[in-house]
């Protein structure tokens, strides 16, 4: 509901296409999603990471079982790395995104339009994205030094 005495938010976010949306050809598919709801692209870059930006980046998920298959995925490939701007976009694009299990995911959304369960030792669920304004500071910072 709107709260019209709320101030605005103009968030960045870090979103990445995982490398199997890069595979599937799906880059284009997510970026003009962010697009259509309004969000600007304020940096995007095809790289693929190492496993030093790939531990700090999951450094909350280190000692989890599914930590070392998810960093060895992550770096299986090139990751688009976007940095979106936009009001409330870090909850926004989250809300495009689904909920983690592309399986039970939402029709309508990223993961649960395009993403399914391949019976891998890792969800593959073609999205990251920024979780709180914290997580977002210290990711763009990770990702994209210069901004
Ligand atoms: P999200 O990407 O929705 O923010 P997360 O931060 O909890 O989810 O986890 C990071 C990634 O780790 C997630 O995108 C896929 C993988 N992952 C999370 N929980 C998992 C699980 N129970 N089994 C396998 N992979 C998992
Ligand atoms: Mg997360």
């Amino acid at each position: 509901m709107t709260d019209v005495t709320r101030a605005p938010q103009t968030q960045r976010t870090l979103v990445l296409v995982k490398p199997d949306g890069v595979r599937r050809g799906l880059s284009g598919e997510i970026l003009g999603r962010l697009e259509a709801k309004g969000y600007t692209l304020v940096a995007v870059e095809l790289r693929t990471a190492d496993e030093a930006l790939l531990a700090a980046h999951y450094a909350e998920h280190r000692g989890k079982p599914f930590y070392a298959p998810l960093v060895e995925f992550m770096g299986s490939g090139p990751i688009l790395a976007v940095v979106a701007e936009g009001e409330r976009v870090i909850e926004g694009f989250r809300s495009l995104a689904g909920t983690t299990d592309p399986t039970s995911a939402s029709p309508g959304t990223i993961r649960g339009d395009l993403g399914r369960d391949w019976g891998l030792a890792v969800q593959q669920n073609l999205v990251h994205g920024s979780d709180s304004p914290e997580s977002a500071r210290r990711e763009i910072a990770l990702w994209f030094p210069s901004l």
